[in-house]
């Protein structure tokens, strides 16, 4: 059904982590008893699928073990990572390199006759998650297990993941993805971990006979949450943690009465409607979703979470207030925020607490990471839907806020001039448009630490949107720039690289990403740089092949392979680069015996299904792309492919082949970026405006290593401020105003003139994101590009230097700074 991945070159582990002749066969002979006893096929009938199934359960057996000791320890603090989105993607590679056993399970499975990079490709990506701050998620969960954070990851297992992207005649078109339409090998159900999550309902008062007065929240509707625990083995099989995903249920599977009364679909109504809450992931990722749905399943699993967390501390330590020392929740992103209010409740209604020792122990337990400023994708929630489906966690928020507004007044910190719109601006509750809850402000309330993910997005938060609420409390924002798992996306991404790496400087390096600096010295030697081109000539080769058999399109792989993959979004610029495409198309075509760079332009990314403009931008990707491939004059020297579906998977053969990174957002709007990591590690040079994460990557790779163009981001705020910036940018620039009036003119869509207008008729008039500011600058940096890759002794240089001075971007780092400065917790 799906096609196959760019097949893998043999594993880097080889020589390093090879299975002893007894651990072949005792694993040939576990697949092989799995493969009959727990899936009842023969060798000779099992397909691909199958046998990716029996490898994962002998896998899983192995990683048990350790898992239950990991279970049984108690450690002194936990950390619980709160995430609606986890994006792990495939896990058998994670799995077989973290346990050492990735040429034992090749040898045992050749023994059965089957190839393992086969059964590799036969396990779906599980895409629980959109974007960017869902894969990070999933690289800390490794990172964790790896450095010995003792961790849990709490999300929803999905039916379906994120959607399936394919292109009909160059629009895009989402169709369900079903990965768990074949079972999950890797997960273990844990149905006596369920608890019971309510919705609606009414608040009552306790007795007065009781002494006290409680409030007891009676919910009109009930369901239940089932845990379905994923485990997380940490590098060198040294830890386990677990990722417990919750699926929704409803109390009664049936109702009994109604249906034999001839009611047969009536009769599951109700439990469709709470199984509705784990159907899907909202495909929303930067954008605020106003569906009922989304915060209901925001509230299922951050209510179950809680329950299961405190269950799980009152067992062991018996008194909830000690819950601080034992235990720090991250709330990823403000998906899970509701667990200010969630976490006040319980202390305060099911536990007893005083208001004052709740709110100690709720603002001592959560931390809060933002991943984005962009104002649209700030979640608020309508008071009114809150009321109705969470009347106890209104009340609770209510009180938070006018306690925190008293505050203020008390101490008299808002001058009396403008004292209402100070308060406005700190109050959880935004009256501007309709009351609603600001999530954002809410979490940032409730949390001990709050943090941005990279330098400049933390210090954006401080000067912008969160300003006021931190002049109040000016330590609790702190900055945790991202990091990604080098495990995934070196070792398991690119074993060539690894295996040239570990011989240059040394296994060691496997563990410490710092010794990738020895590569430096080797950055001008011919010997080793013949062995790194070669490394990602083969990588190119692969993709090349890949493009081919998924578009027709056949590229070059000594082209210089120029790459943009990431969600479509606007502020990220895709467009910006597809404008630059047909600048540089019209130059081949006006000069068209110049000695032009060979360049294959590769996109991926999928746009939010209601994303009308993204999705005519990738339309345009596509329109341009068959204008320039089908043009003899053009020939080899400009190609442009949208490869369709972009996944994890996807990503780990891209990234390798990468020459050139585009990372290009405007700038201040990107929070950090992770994709830029990846290729940096990897070799590609960045192309890339100063905004997030790409800062700190000019700083560690040197800015002789990387392309910087376009406006800062104060550059960007003075430029917005001027009112007819874009059509004086486009007066200044006839080979912009040509792109954009060949795109106006219908040339790439013949059969509808008229339809890219839009895309350029705004620009003209608003380009909010400051595309026509950069775009001479980006032609600029770009044809810089073209010129250094003809010297590549020059450019290989620039690759390894990279690839050597990103050792700071591991994820291990980053989690090890959290562990030590927001959740003051030990690793193991
Ligand atoms: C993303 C940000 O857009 C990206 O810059 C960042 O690297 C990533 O989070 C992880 O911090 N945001 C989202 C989102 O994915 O849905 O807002």
């Amino acid at each position: 059904e799906r096609a196959a991945e760019a097949p893998a070159p043999a594993a880097w582990t080889a020589p390093v982590l090879s299975g002893s002749g007894d651990a072949v066969v005792d694993l040939r002979e576990a697949i092989r008893a799995k493969l009959t006893f727990a899936l009842g096929r023969t060798p000779e009938t099992a397909r691909p699928r199958d046998w990716f199934a029996a490898t994962a359960l002998a896998l899983r057996e192995r990683i048990v073990a350790a898992a239950l000791a990991s279970e049984r320890s108690v450690p002194n603090k936990r950390v619980y990572y709160l995430s609606l989105e986890f994006l792990i993607g495939r896990l058998m590679s994670d799995a077989l390199n973290n346990l050492g056993l990735t040429e034992t399970t090749r040898s045992a499975l050749r023994e059965l006759g089957i190839d393992l990079d086969a059964v590799q490709e036969a396990e779906p990506d599980a895409a629980l998650g959109n974007g960017g701050l869902g894969r990070l998620a999933a690289c800390f969960m490794e990172s964790m297990a790896s450095i010995g954070i003792p961790a849990m990851g709490y999300g929803i297992r999905y039916d379906h993941g994120l959607f399936r992207q394919s292109f009909e005649d160059g629009w895009q078109r989402e169709a369900p993805e079903t990965w768990l339409a074949e079972g999950n090998p890797w997960e273990f159900a844990r149905p006596e971990a369920t608890y019971t999550i309510g919705f609606g309902g009414t608040v009552t008062l306790s007795s007065p006979e009781e002494g006290v007065i409680r409030r007891h929240w009676q919910p009109a509707e009930t369901v239940r949450a089932v845990a379905h625990d994923v485990p997380v083995v940490g590098w060198r099989g040294r830890h386990v943690n677990g990722l417990r995903l919750w699926k929704a249920e409803a109390g009664e599977p049936i109702d009994l009465a109604r249906f034999n009364a001839g009611d047969h679909v009536g009769a599951v109504a109700a439990r469709m409607r709470a199984e509705a809450i784990s159907r899907v992931l909202y495909p929303s990722d930067s954008s605020a979703e106003g569906q009922e749905l989304r915060l209901r399943q925001e509230y299922f699993f951050t209510a179950a979470s809680i329950q299961d967390l405190i269950a799980r501390h009152v067992a062991e330590r018996g008194d909830v207030r000690s819950l601080p020392d034992h235990a720090a929740i991250q709330l990823n992103d403000t998906h899970p925020a509701i667990a200010v209010p969630e976490l006040m409740r319980v202390l305060l209604d099911e536990h007893g607490l005083s208001w004052e020792d709740a709110w100690h122990v709720t603002t001592h337990t959560l931390h809060y990471t933002n991943h984005t400023l962009l104002p649209e994708a700030l979640e608020t929630w309508p008071v009114e839907l809150m009321e109705r489906l969470l009347p106890r966690h209104m009340q609770i928020i209510y009180l938070i806020n006018w306690m925190h507004l008293e505050e203020q007044a008390k101490h008299g910190r808002q001058g009396p001039a403008d004292a209402a719109a100070y308060l406005a601006s700190i109050s959880l509750i935004d009256e501007s448009h309709g009351r609603r809850v600001r999530m954002g402000h809410l979490a940032f309330h409730g949390a001990r630490r709050v943090n941005g993910v990279s330098a400049l997005h933390t210090d954006l938060m401080r000067s912008t949107v969160f300003s006021d609420l931190h002049a109040l409390d000016p330590d609790k924002i702190v900055n945790k720039t991202n990091g990604i798992t080098f495990r995934r996306w070196l070792h398991n991404a690119n074993p060539g690289l690894t295996r040239l790496a570990v011989e240059t400087v040394g296994a060691g390096v496997l563990d410490d990403p710092e010794l990738l600096r020895g590569l430096e010295a080797h950055a001008e030697d011919p010997a080793f740089v013949a062995r790194y081109a070669a490394v990602r000539r083969e990588r190119k080769e692969a993709l090349a092949a890949l493009i081919a058999e998924r578009t027709g399109i056949d590229v070059d792989p000594a082209a210089l392979f120029d790459v943009q993959v990431k969600r479509i979004h606007e502020y990220k610029r895709q467009l910006l680069n597809v404008v630059e495409t047909v600048a540089l198309y019209q130059a081949i075509k006006a000069e068209p015996h110049r000695d032009w760079t060979p360049r294959v332009k590769i996109f991926a990314g999928k746009a939010a299904p209601s994303y009308v403009r993204a999705k005519l931008i990738i339309k345009l990707a596509c329109d341009v792309a068959k204008a320039v491939n089908d043009d003899p004059e053009v020939a080899d020297r400009l190609k442009v492919v949208f490869l369709p579906n972009y996944s994890v998977s996807l990503a780990e053969s891209i990234i390798p082949a990468a020459d050139l990174s585009e990372q290009i957002s405007t700038a201040g709007m990107e929070a950090s970026g992770t994709g830029n990591m990846k290729f940096a590690l990897n070799g590609a040079l960045t192309v890339g405006t100063l905004d997030g994460a790409n800062i700190e990557i000019r700083d560690h790779v040197g800015a002789e290593n990387i392309f910087i163009f376009g406006l800062e981001a104060d550059g960007v705020r003075a430029r917005q401020a001027e009112p007819d910036y874009a059509a004086e940018a486009i007066q200044a620039s006839p080979r912009l105003a040509a792109a954009l009036d060949m795109i106006a003119s219908g040339r790439f869509s013949p059969e509808e003139p008229g339809r890219f207008r839009p895309l350029s008729d705004d620009l003209r008039r608003r380009d909010q994101y400051l595309l026509t500011a950069d775009f001479d600058d980006y032609w600029r940096v770009q044809r810089a590009i073209d010129a250094a890759w003809r010297d590549p002794r020059g450019w290989w240089a620039k690759a390894i230097r990279n690839t050597a001075r990103m050792a700071w971007f591991s994820s291990d780092r980053a989690m090890r700074e959290y562990a030590e400065e927001i959740w003051r917790v030990r690793l193991g």
